[in-house]
């Protein structure tokens, strides 16, 4: 059987599937807060839609609601950081880093990103979800540096 492109791909970048586990991880994570947040559109009776809400009751059950409203900037801010991450993680895997270095960076993301949502849907008290966000951005800015600094060396 001929080597599959990731394993052609790793030999370039050992560090490929670190980022490959962490990154799906929180991709996966990112579907949890959205089943969580339609699951509680149906206990909570506060849908989006006006089709969504006639089917559940009538049309005043579309309406906002304070922990939809909570999941749903749970979300976005998981989009406003995962998503950079997913570009960052995959340019810094072709940098060449050490495979330590590259484990560190991409466990910090994964266990800062969690703990951000723990911390935002726990209505856990501040600043913990604040020092999660800080967790998982620090290693991105170091990645993008890094980035940055390789771009920059080879104009
Ligand atoms: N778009 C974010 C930018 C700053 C940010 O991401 N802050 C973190 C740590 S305080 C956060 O959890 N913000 C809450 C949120 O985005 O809903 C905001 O409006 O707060």
């Amino acid at each position: 059987m001929p080597p599959s492109a990731l394993v052609l791909a790793t030999v370039n970048s050992p560090a490929l599937p670190a980022f490959l586990l962490c990154s799906t991880l929180l991709v996966i994570k990112m579907y949890a807060v959205a089943v969580i947040t339609g699951q509680l559109r149906l206990r909570k009776k506060a849908f989006a839609n006006p089709e969504d809400a006639l089917r559940h009751g009538g049309p005043q059950f579309c309406r906002s609601d304070p922990d939809v409203e909570r999941c749903l900037r749970a979300h976005r801010n998981d989009m406003e950081t995962i998503y950079p991450f997913l570009f960052l993680g995959l340019v810094y895997c072709f940098l060449g880093p050490a495979p330590t270095a590259a484990w560190a960076h991409f466990l910090l993301v994964l266990a800062g990103r969690l703990l951000h949502t723990v911390a935002y849907l726990g209505k856990l008290r501040a600043p913990t979800r604040s020092l999660a966000y800080i967790v998982a951005q620090l290693p991105c800015a170091s990645m993008a540096l890094q980035i940055l600094w390789e771009a920059a060396r080879h104009l």
